[in-house]
């Protein structure tokens, strides 16, 4: 398969990757020594999911969301030589920041990572009076550098543009409420200079229970959405109340290049749900929540990175051209 739709990528041909098992059909498949980071790889952690990672010098470094055992919730760095194996830092990020107001930290989940022009920007749920979206910077994934929230609180799942969308930064974001939200729209916002935010857009609601039931309660941006010639590809994941509670799965979501809150194409069958143990089972089950996507421009293999039932990390695998072309093929829109 040659990923010749990547038009922004860089080539990591040393990435995790499996082919696609024998007699499977599905367009995403699991790596097959999933969970590839397990709850206890620190001393001190509970669970350790829904977290960044980003190629970086020779090999890769993240931002991980490491509950620890007093259950808070912790974000750590960690590198990797292969994607696979991760050393995380004992140690929570100390985020740099003078600033009283928002310097004091109260807690942070679910980090993305986006490199654009010269420096990682991390951004997260921050607990600022409720959660809002931190945003920080970091060259080496040893000092980070915190500013503003982009937003006031309630939000979630902020995730950046890696490019400067009409000369300003670009995000997504899902307000929301104070607890476990049971609704949620995603939004695009610009800044000049990622203290200020605004032109926001309404890009995509929940979709109607009767067409696709996976994302029918509420929908949140997952990794960093990927430059392709037929838009960014965005993956997403959604949430079905069940009668046993939420079901957390993820999709995808063709978004227009110059005017990414406009909506081209959008999964209506999911691409990973979850199904097995370490997804239907843990602190919290039946959550799969992608937050990160490495991608090889040159063969088109995307990894992607996502927290199994609130307690580990899983990373599933795909072509892009395939994942494009299944977003087209069963689009609800
Ligand atoms: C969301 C977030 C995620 C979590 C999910 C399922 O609201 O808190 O961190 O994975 O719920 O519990």
């Amino acid at each position: 398969m040659n990923g010749t739709i990547i038009t922004d990528g860089m080539n990591l041909p040393g990435m995790p990757w499996e082919e696609r098992p024998e007699g499977s059909g599905e367009v995403m498949w699991r790596y097959s020594g999933n969970p590839v980071i397990p709850r206890d790889l620190l001393p001190d952690s509970n669970s350790i999911f829904n977290s960044a990672v980003v190629p970086f010098g020779e090999g890769y470094a993240g931002v991980f969301r490491c509950d620890d055992k007093n259950r808070r919730m912790r974000l750590h760095a960690g590198f990797s030589r292969n994607g696979i194996d991760w050393e995380i830092e004992p140690e929570p990020v100390r985020f740099q920041n003078d600033d009283p107001e928002t310097g004091q930290w109260v807690y942070g989940y679910d980090p993305r990572v986006c490199f654009i022009e010269d420096r990682y920007y991390v951004t997260w749920c921050n607990g600022y009076h409720g959660p809002t979206i931190g945003v920080a910077f970091t060259y080496d994934f040893r000092t980070f550098h915190q500013l503003e929230n982009a937003f006031l609180p309630f939000n979630r799942n902020g995730v950046m543009f890696p490019r400067k969308i009409n000369g300003r930064f670009a995000m997504l974001s899902r307000p929301s409420d104070n607890g476990h939200t049971p609704f949620g729209d995603i939004f695009y916002s610009e800044s000049p200079d990622l203290e200020f935010w605004g032109r926001h857009r309404h890009v995509m609601s929940p979709a109607k229970f009767e067409q696709s039931a996976w994302q029918c309660a509420k929908i949140g941006a997952g990794p960093v959405p990927i430059v392709t010639r037929k838009g960014w590809l965005l993956f997403y994941h959604g949430v079905l109340i069940s009668c046993n509670g939420y079901v957390y799965s993820f999709g995808s979501a063709l978004l227009d290049l110059e005017r990414p809150w406009k909506v081209t194409h959008r999964s209506g069958p999911y691409l990973i749900s979850p199904q097995k143990l370490y997804e239907c089972v843990g602190d919290v089950p039946n959550v799969v929540f992608p937050c990160a996507a490495l991608h090889d421009a040159g063969t088109g293999r995307i990894a992607v990175y996502y927290g199994c039932a609130d307690t580990v990390t899983g990373l599933a695998f795909g072509y892009v051209d395939e994942i494009v072309e299944f977003t087209k093929r069963t689009s609800i829109l």
